[in-house]
């Protein structure tokens, strides 16, 4: 079935945070990860190669815990000690937020502004913790209204399942057909699609190489040669609605 783009009005714009909003993993996550198995005493550090590998495990706590287990710790041992350094992580990383050391990727501002002048509304929907999310948010998006933000703590299965996705159109009172997600990585293009949604990807170093079939664009960065920015948020998301095409799979979105 082909799917149409009558009656879908691009009205909101769900972002993703890690490595959308910011390039927080390889220089903010990874080193208050290795920050915090040196104040625990626990004898791993992550090197920005093998980092990589591990983002396949989204949400902070699941990938130390697998980590542990894959240098032999038993599941227990392995979810306790996780809980343990996830914590000092967290805090470790919030004050970094709080510090300004995160910065928004270039032209993510404009592209919020834009989108805010032009009506159309904004939310969040990341795997990251509260705790350090909300602070960044501040940060980076302060002047602009970000009506919903789901977060890792809100959720019971993290990317790349639908749930944040579904909770961030529930809460901004949508059907998926008139949204847009803007993602950063194969994970979360699959929860974003998996939700019905439309999904530009813009890639960064640890994502460029990845699979991002039945996303609506693929684009290095926000700014460039055509910058994204709202006019072109809206030409995607109608493309996508009706191409044929990947998509025509999630016309169940459409009609939700
Ligand atoms: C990316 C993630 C997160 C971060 C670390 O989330 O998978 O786990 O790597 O943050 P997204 P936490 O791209 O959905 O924003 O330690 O808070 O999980
Ligand atoms: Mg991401």
């Amino acid at each position: 079935m082909t799917g149409t783009a009558a009656g879908r009005e691009l009205r909101a714009v769900i972002f993703d945070v890690d490595g959308t909003l910011a390039d927080t993993e390889r220089d903010g996550h990874r080193p208050a990860f290795n920050a915090a198995f040196a104040e625990h005493g626990v004898d791993v550090e992550w090197d920005v190669a093998e980092y990589g590998r591990l983002l396949e495990i989204t949400g902070g706590g699941r990938r130390i815990a697998a980590d542990l287990r894959a240098h032999g710790l038993g599941p227990g041992e392995a979810d306790e000690l996780a809980a343990r350094v996830h914590r000092t992580k967290t805090a470790l990383f919030t004050e970094r937020v709080v510090s300004g050391a995160v910065v928004a990727r270039p032209g993510l501002t404009e592209l919020v502004a834009d989108l805010a002048g032009a009506g159309i509304r904004l939310a969040v929907a990341t795997t990251g913790r509260r705790s350090w999310v909300g602070p960044l948010l501040d940060r980076l998006l302060g002047a602009y209204p970000v009506e919903v933000v789901v977060t890792g703590d809100d959720v019971a299965e993290l990317k790349p399942d639908p749930e944040v996705y579904l909770r961030a159109l529930a809460g901004l009172g949508l059907p998926a057909a008139e949204a847009l997600a803007v993602e950063d990585s194969a994970v979360g293009l699959r929860a974003a699609t998996a939700a019905g949604l439309a999904t530009v990807v813009v890639t960064n170093g640890y994502t460029a190489d990845q699979d991002f079939s039945g996303a609506a664009a693929v684009l290095p960065g926000y700014d460039g040669l055509e910058p994204l920015r709202a006019q072109r948020c809206r030409a995607l998301h109608r493309r996508w609605w009706t191409a044929a095409g990947p998509q025509t799979r999630w016309s169940r979105g459409g009609a939700a």
